[in-house]
């Protein structure tokens, strides 16, 4: 026992380890777990208290100290996951078992076990983020005047005028030239890490958080995607042939979409354009966005009513410290990282959210999404931080998406947010094709992301054509285009805050899928029988303990486990979300008749 204390001892210092005994117990797997624990609560909790204050305040300083907290938990991992491997051959309790796995996935971006490369690996990611949050375009006509994220998103949302789309867009992605090179080193960093724990790269490594193979995870979401890709399919071309009405030349009848016309910079979500493709303009509006600010709705309120859903279902409410800690405003002295995002800094319900909040209806579903990921955190925040994870990450993203979900209609005329909603069959295919434009059209695009990366990290796509591989997936995919023709001195990529921000994106494409199915499942609970669409689970206690049920466990079980905890199901199933929009699918068939659609 001495030994192993020693041992890991000289793990957590860095020193090298002391020679391990011939033959490793269970008791010393225990032990070597229990440690290893406590050494992440340190660290961990370090390098989020330094990524928090960074985050809030972009400096070279604080750039800084969020690359020590990185490259601290870097150069720990780089000893105990090897370190761990000495318990592969044991038969460990399931607990332990579990915990060996998790270890081995945790490190997003593993560094070389060499300090002058992880330290230069951790300032460029470091470095990487920090320029997507300054980044700003400063158009000569503004004559020294710069414009931020939120304000070229705005444009793009609300413009209908073609040059001016195409400039807010052209000069958000001004802001990821410089990546570039740096982009290049921090492959090569990273992946030299990864291999150092046996992963042929960064991209099997993130492949493997999934409780199966890297290929039968690829081969899932391949399934997936060939069941909702002929709904996306469909609205692509609903959307184009009344973008093509609209904007003439500039969106073709045929081919892909240039990205600026879906009022998205990005072109992820398409909400912002649902006044031009409302099935039925006529009906009564569904613009919430409009009754936000009419009704001079502040950051605050808004929170408070989506805190207001999950304490309905029975969550206990968001701490003091959580309205003390929290930013919900752009502040207008200093550089923050607007993108929104959901913390528990401490690791022991010290749940925080950071969104610029404006007042519009994407940002109230945005604030849905962040507390699904704090009340999630709330669960299970006294189990040991290795089971302090979604099922899997899917998971995480898809549990705000969830309770958003039952924001119908006729729930936000319940809570003031719509004056008056029909119930006719009019009205329901209006509030399914501004869902779609959301849900459905973001699927392509929640595979894009990864697909991009995975080919980068493997060396398939080599930096001399970074861009170009870019846009051949984004057509393929999603059937999408840039506005003007790109080149190499372009990164397109780098303008999306998760590429920028080392943050995995295969999370975003399950979780479309899993809402749909704990939808579903909630619905049920809440002993609901009507159409999924107008479902709102709100104040339903049922629903509320099956989902903490599933949110309690944590990581402590492989995800088919908790999925089955709320579902009955063990596998990602597509038929929820077909079932949710077979209605508007019809529709957009009959519409879309003798239409050449594809790209
Ligand atoms: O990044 C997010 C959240 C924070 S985890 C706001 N989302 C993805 C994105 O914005 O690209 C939510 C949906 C997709
Ligand atoms: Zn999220």
């Amino acid at each position: 026992m001495k030994a192993l204390a020693l041992f890991l001892l000289a793990v957590s210092a860095e020193a090298p380890p002391a020679p391990p005994a011939a033959t490793p117990t269970v008791e010393e797997a225990r032990a070597f777990f229990d440690q290893v624990n406590r050494d992440l609560r340190r660290l961990w909790v370090a390098r989020d208290r330094a990524g928090w204050v960074n985050e809030n305040f972009l400096t070279d300083d604080t750039d800084a100290l969020a690359a020590d907290g990185e490259a601290a938990t870097a150069a720990y991992m780089a000893k105990a996951i090897p370190a761990s491997r000495r318990f592969a051959g044991l038969r460990l309790p399931p607990d332990l078992a579990r915990m060996f796995y998790l270890l081995s996935i945790s490190q997003t971006i593993p560094a070389p076990d060499d300090p002058a490369k992880r330290d230069e690996l951790a300032g460029i990611e470091s470095w990487l983020q920090s320029s997507y949050g300054k980044g700003k375009y400063c158009p000569k006509r503004l004559a020294g005047k710069c414009l931020d994220l939120d304000e070229l998103s705005d444009i793009l949302s609300k413009s209908r005028n073609w040059d001016a789309l195409s400039d807010a867009w052209v000069g958000w992605h001004e802001i990821a030239k410089p990546m570039r090179a740096k982009y290049a080193r921090y492959v090569t960093l990273a992946n030299e890490g990864a291999r150092e724990l046996g992963f042929p790269d960064v991209g099997a490594l993130w492949r493997s958080g999934y409780d199966m193979s890297p290929t039968a995870f690829e081969a899932d979401e391949e399934r997936l995607w060939g069941q909702v890709r002929p709904l996306y399919e469909a609205l692509h071309c609903y959307v184009r042939a009344k973008l093509h009405e609209k904007y003439g030349a500039h969106v073709p009848a045929d081919g892909p979409i240039p990205v600026p016309a879906l009022g998205n910079m990005w072109g992820q979500e398409w909400t912002d354009i649902y006044d031009l493709v409302a099935p039925y303009p006529d009906e009564p509006s569904l613009d919430v966005s409009r009754q936000l600010v009419d009704q001079h709705v502040a950051p605050k309120r808004m929170v408070e009513m989506a805190e207001g859903f999950f304490t309905s279902l029975g969550f206990p409410p968001l701490p003091k410290t959580f309205w003390d800690r929290s930013l919900f405003t752009r502040p207008r002295d200093r550089e923050v990282v607007c993108h929104a995002s959901a913390w528990d800094v401490q690791w022991n319900g010290d749940l925080r959210i950071k969104v610029c909040i404006e007042p519009t209806e994407d940002d109230l579903v945005t604030l849905h999404h962040e507390l699904g990921h704090d009340f999630y955190f709330q669960s299970y925040d006294t189990l040991p931080i290795l089971f302090q994870q979604g099922a899997n990450d899917g998971f995480h993203e898809g549990i705000g998406d969830t309770i958003a979900l039952s924001v119908t209609p006729d729930y936000l005329r319940r809570i003031g947010l719509l004056p008056r909603v029909s119930e006719s069959e009019k009205a329901r295919l209006d509030a399914l094709m501004k869902r779609a434009l959301f849900k459905v059209a973001f699927l392509p695009f929640g595979l894009l992301v990864d697909e991009w990366r995975w080919s980068v990290f493997s060396g398939k796509v080599d930096p001399a054509h970074y861009n170009r591989a870019w846009w051949e997936l984004k057509e393929k995919l999603q059937g999408e285009a840039p506005p003007i023709p790109r080149d190499e001195a372009d990164f397109d990529p780098g303008a999306k805050y998760h590429v920028a921000s080392s943050t995995p994106y295969a999370r975003y494409f399950l979780a479309a899928i899993y809402q749909f199915q704990f939808h579903r499942a909630l619905c049920q609970a809440a002993g609901y029988s009507g159409p999924l669409d107008r479902c709102s689970i709100y104040g339903s206690k049922a629903a509320g303990r099956k989902l903490r049920a599933m949110l309690s466990l944590g990581a402590s079980q492989p995800w088919p486990d908790a999925m089955q905890v709320l579902t009955g199901q063990r596998r990602a199933d597509a038929s929820a979300i077909l079932d949710y929009f077979a209605p508007l699918k019809k529709w957009l068939d009959e519409q879309n008749r003798g239409r050449q659609c594809g790209w």
